[in-house]
């Protein structure tokens, strides 16, 4: 039997409804989730359902078509007068965004299912990229450029480029809003925000922060705006001529869409996209650091993350050890699988059903390829409720990620780890190289040569290198993205901003005389 949509009565548990109402959301009535400066819903309703309990934590009205039009005119009215207040006034109201880690990262747990203090991480990446908007308020930089002619001077310049949309994804149902958020305001944009639809109540939450901090200041709260909304409110904000630049969060097949668009439009386009991420052990690593972090890597968020540990690649001295710390590790999991929200749980559930059958699929995929499952596997039936795997170490038959069809080159958002065993590192950098995603990857060893090799020309091809530190969990301090199909974007620290601005060259003439460049004369 399916379950009604809507069902009429809805109780919630204590603790939720607890987290809820912290955070201002009523969740007794349908929740209005567009923000233009005021809050309001008239579209589609969007279900918002726990995925370890599977209770249904409230319903979201989302954006008709009318409201995200309107929403997008008034974003653009906005931005006129914002990019007129100078840079660090602007991060003089990033600075007052302030946010306690404990109401919303429960309730990032809650809708979007990791662990408690994954939640709170995810909260503190958006307490540091704030701070880093703040900073980069008196220090978003252009510069002068020496001109080869006598009396003059060329100057690159930044300005606020427009309307930023943000396309995100249920992952990190708040902290890659807010990585654009702090950059896009800063950089004295109007930033409206599109959340997966099935993280609406985060979104909500957060943006209520926000605004409030807006309001206080006297600003237009359209200026971070929020518009939730099923793929046809992300079509048309793709499509819209009147956004500058969208920043999309998201599969393959979705970006690859979105960047045409946006691309068939000469808008701008930033796309974070899958990743397949590999960590390779050297004889010489040191276990004691490399285990862990690839069991961190691999299991947690339950395999969840765009920077997860889905491949290891392990040099043969060291692979049978490897493996058996790891079994031992993995062994430990499942009396730890369960409600996100407890203290000692590790392991929390897919996002929902659809990701556990895409779990299922691939395990499947491996069996029927021969590989072998070194953990138990499957659906994780302990509990009532909830999307609950196991996770899973595999060694298919073919270590070649190159072989057409074979499960190393795809990414699958789900616990399942696939290990191969190498001689050589350079087998290993061409495996890590071998398959279309670039987002991260990692290497244990502690000589030197090998990380010079690792880092270098015919090193690893991905955004994120790392040497002795697991391929998730990035600070925002450095720019954030993905090479190849991961769609080299660049979000969060390093250079990141420098796309949240229009550039112009602009060369000054202070002289009595116009030469010009190139010694070219045009003497009639
Ligand atoms: C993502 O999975 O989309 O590096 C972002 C990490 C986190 C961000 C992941 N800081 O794992």
């Amino acid at each position: 039997a399916t379950r009604p949509l809507f069902p009429a009565a809805r109780r919630l548990s204590t603790r939720a409804s607890q987290v809820l109402s912290s955070l201002g959301i009523n969740h007794a009535e349908p929740v209005p989730g567009v923000y233009d400066g005021q809050w309001r819903g008239s579209g589609e309703h969007l279900l918002s359902v726990c995925p370890a309990t599977g209770e249904e934590l409230a319903r979201v009205v989302s954006a008709s078509p009318e409201e995200l039009h309107t929403t997008l005119d008034k974003a653009r009215e906005a931005y006129k007068a914002f990019r007129l207040v100078p840079a660090p006034r602007r991060g003089e109201v990033l600075r007052q965004i302030r946010e306690e880690k404990a109401d919303l990262g429960a309730l990032v747990s809650l809708e979007m299912g990791k662990i408690r203090s994954e939640g709170a991480g995810e909260v503190q990446e958006i307490v540091d990229i704030l701070d880093y908007g703040v900073g980069l308020s008196r220090m978003m930089n252009g510069r002068v450029v020496a001109s080869e002619r006598p009396g003059h001077s060329i100057l690159e310049i930044p300005n606020p480029l427009g309307v930023v949309a943000v396309l995100s994804a249920f992952n990190f149902p708040v902290a890659v809003y807010g990585w654009n958020l702090a950059l896009s305001f800063a950089a004295g944009n109007a930033t409206i925000w599109k959340p997966s639809q099935t993280t609406p109540l985060c979104s909500i939450a957060l943006t209520k922060i926000i605004s409030e901090v807006l309001e206080r200041n006297e600003l237009p709260g359209v200026l971070a705006a929020l518009v939730t909304g099923a793929k046809d409110v992300g079509s048309a904000i793709v499509e819209s001529k009147s956004v500058d630049m969208v920043s999309f969060t998201g599969s393959e097949a979705v970006g690859r869409q979105v960047a045409k668009t946006v691309q068939s439009r000469f808008g701008k386009v930033l796309l974070e996209l899958g990743g397949n991420n590999a960590s390779i052990i050297m004889p010489d690593a040191d276990l004691s650091l490399a285990v862990p972090a690839v069991f961190f890597g691999a299991v947690g968020t339950a395999g969840q993350r765009c920077t997860s540990t889905r491949r290891l690649y392990l040099h043969r001295t060291i692979a049978p050890e490897v493996l058996s710390r790891l079994e031992t590790l993995y062994a430990s999991v499942p009396p730890k699988i369960g409600d996100p929200l407890l203290e000692n749980t590790l392991l929390g559930p897919l996002h929902n059903e659809n990701a556990v059958q895409i779990y299922e699929r691939a395990l499947e995929t491996h069996k029927a390829q021969h590989a072998e499952i070194l953990t138990s596997s499957g659906r994780y039936t302990q509990l009532a409720e909830g999307n609950f795997v196991l996770p899973v170490i595999a060694v298919p038959k073919h270590a070649d990620p190159g072989l057409a069809g074979s499960m190393w080159s795809t990414e699958t958002f789900a616990p399942i780890l696939s290990v191969a065993v190498f001689d050589e590192l350079e087998q290993a950098i061409e495996w890590n190289n071998a398959v279309p995603q670039g987002l991260s990857s990692s290497l244990w060893t502690r000589d030197v040569r090998h990380i010079g090799q690792w880092l270098g020309p015919a090193g690893s091809d991905t955004g994120i290198v790392n040497v002795n530190v697991g391929t998730s969990g990035a600070e925002i301090g450095a720019a954030f993205g993905g090479n190849k199909s991961t769609g080299w974007g660049r979000e969060s620290g390093g250079d990141a901003w420098k796309q949240y601005v229009r550039w112009s060259a602009a060369t000054i003439n202070f002289s009595d005389a116009a030469p010009l460049a190139q010694g070219v004369s045009f003497a009639p």
